[in-house]
């Protein structure tokens, strides 16, 4: 028996029409290989779409790929990763499952209290598949305390766990995730085909526990890893007497990484930098990550010409490219002067400014960094309501802002 394991496919992470083209080729590659290489099934542990309802154009140019594998004969089994979790609406692995393109495995079912994911038999090889899904903020790690281990215990055969949970063992000290214990997971298996985690990790103390990381890119910074020689890529897993899994390598593009230390440089000498650089760099068909970061001398971040830079880069016939420009800062907030007709609209204008003087620690907030002050703006000028006291109206407006910035469960526990 064979059979491949993929994780963190985020189709649909990005909107550039070239990588879109790329990320769609590469599945397809990755898929077709599997068949080469004798897989009997396939198995996707988690995050395959970048959001829980993603673009139909990307659902259908998927599907049309998942679907000629399936038309082999042979099944794609998934769990859902902390991407396509919705606790509230259908997600488009749900559709895909009803569907008969993909097979969820896992479904949580209660007995005597416990939680007993559903489990599959692979008609093809007779291989049980089980395990646990995915959720944001890696709520999943409650499913793994009430894991009614006794039953996955009794069950027979050539056994693996699907599931999208970092393990604590292999965390780096940059990676912030909610982890669990590799002995948190069930006993007993043969393989654990792991997600979540974005690169590639063999774990193989007292069991087989495996994470391919993301096949294309889900996050700038896989690009970046990407571009700096990182493999990417998913397993063919053999089961034969013992266990033997192979990384099957299937990088998408290739990439070039440049840095510009702008410290101490006014914007106009940033500029001159930057054009001497566009000119420097041979990215014909190729991706192009370059981070730009320090504090500028003099000027503002707005008056680095990043769209020039970029025009010159795909002028030479590069692929993509990705700016990385969070740790660029101008060395004084200078005072912004703009117009508009609404409020709102200076508002917005002004906080699109700044947006670029500040440092934030996390991708969300850099992502997000205008709508997240909007929001935050909006909640902290609600007044003090009619016979409200001090303490209730403090309560609520920290509420309201721990809400915006998505941190309510983190700060209160
Ligand atoms: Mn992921």
């Amino acid at each position: 028996m064979k059979f491949a394991h993929m994780a963190d496919l985020h189709l649909g992470a990005t909107s550039d029409p070239a990588l879109r083209k790329l990320e769609m080729e590469t599945l397809e590659r990755a898929l077709d290989r599997s068949v080469e290489e004798g897989a009997d099934f396939f198995i996707i542990a988690g995050d395959i779409y970048h959001v829980n309802i993603p673009d139909l154009a990307v659902v259908r140019d998927s599907v049309r790929v998942f679907r000629k594998f399936v038309e082999t004969g042979r099944k794609i089994y998934v769990v859902y990763g902390s991407h396509d979790f919705s606790p509230n609406a259908a997600s488009i692995v749900d559709i895909l499952d009803e569907a008969g393109v993909f097979i969820r495995v896992g479904k949580p079912s209660s007995v005597n209290g416990m939680l007993r994911p559903g489990v599959v038999k692979d008609e093809r090889t007779g291989a049980i598949l089980t395990g646990i899904s995915g959720r944001r903020a890696s709520l999943e790690k409650k499913a793994f305390e009430g894991l009614d281990r006794e039953y996955l215990s009794s069950l027979e055969g050539f056994k693996i766990f699907v599931f999208h949970t970092g393990l604590d063992e292999v965390r780096k000290e940059n990676e912030r995730y909610e982890g669990i214990a590799s002995s948190d997971l069930p006993k007993g298996f043969d393989y654990y085909a792991g997600g979540h985690i974005h690169r590639r990790i063999e774990f193989t103390r007292g069991m087989k526990a495996f994470y391919p990381g993301p096949l294309f890119t889900g996050w700038g910074a896989d690009m970046e890893a990407t571009v700096r020689g990182e493999k990417r890529g998913f397993y063919i897993v053999e089961a034969d007497g013992g266990v033997k899994a192979r990384f099957v390598e299937l990088t998408a593009f290739k990439g070039i990484y440049e840095e510009l230390d702008a410290k101490g440089l006014s914007a106009t000498v940033a500029n001159e930098k930057l054009k001497a650089l566009a000119q420097k760099l041979d990215v014909k068909d190729k991706v192009a990550v370059v981070k730009v970061f320090g504090e500028l001398a003099s000027g503002k971040t707005s008056e680095v010409d990043f769209a020039s830079f970029r025009d010159s880069l795909m002028g030479k016939g590069a692929i993509y490219l990705h700016l990385n420009r969070n740790q660029l800062r101008a060395r004084e907030i200078a005072a912004v002067t703009v117009s508009g007709e609404e409020t709102s609209e200076i508002e917005e204008k002004v906080l699109k400014e700044l947006a670029g003087t500040v440092r934030a620690s996390t991708p969300q907030l850099s992502a997000n960094t205008v709508r997240l002050a909007k929001d935050l703006l909006a909640q902290l000028r609600v007044p003090k309501k009619e016979g409200e006291t001090e303490a209730d109206y403090d309560a609520r407006v920290s509420g309201a802002a721990k809400e915006v910035l998505g941190i309510k469960k983190l700060v209160e526990g």
